[in-house]
């Protein structure tokens, strides 16, 4: 069996780190090495190593991201329009992607330039 990521490290209790939301299907923390003042990684339970990965039996776990995203946003109090956030996700190298384990970045908290680098 292929070593765990650290992402499901932390989802199993492996690897201490609190979570700001967990359901059924997916878990969510801070992200390590925050790029703004809310910066929180949202994370599939299921390993789908990255989004173009994902296959139709996999519907349900993409829309729970996002679902999961509106709650968190709500409870850190940026989900008015006056405030916001901005979700995240890479996919390979010129992505940026560093974690092989399907993740969201939902970032809040100053203003994001447009368009990202
Ligand atoms: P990326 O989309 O794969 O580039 O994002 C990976 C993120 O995981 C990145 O923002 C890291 O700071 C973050 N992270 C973390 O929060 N905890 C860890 O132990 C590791 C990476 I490794």
């Amino acid at each position: 069996m292929s070593e765990k990521t650290i992402f499901q490290k932390i989802i199993d209790r492996e690897i201490p780190a609190p979570l700001v939301y967990e359901d059924d299907l997916v878990a969510a923390f801070n992200d390590i090495n925050p790029q703004a003042p809310i910066h929180v990684l949202i994370v599939p339970k299921k390993l789908i190593p990255r989004v173009g990965e994902a296959v139709a039996e996999d519907q349900a776990t993409l829309g729970a991201l996002f679902l999961a995203a509106g709650k968190i946003a709500d409870k850190l109090g940026v989900k008015d329009r006056s405030r916001g956030f901005r979700l995240v996700v890479n996919h390979g190298h010129d992505a940026g992607e560093t974690v092989p384990h399907l993740h969201m970045h939902l970032l809040a908290g100053r203003d994001l330039a447009w368009p990202p680098g």
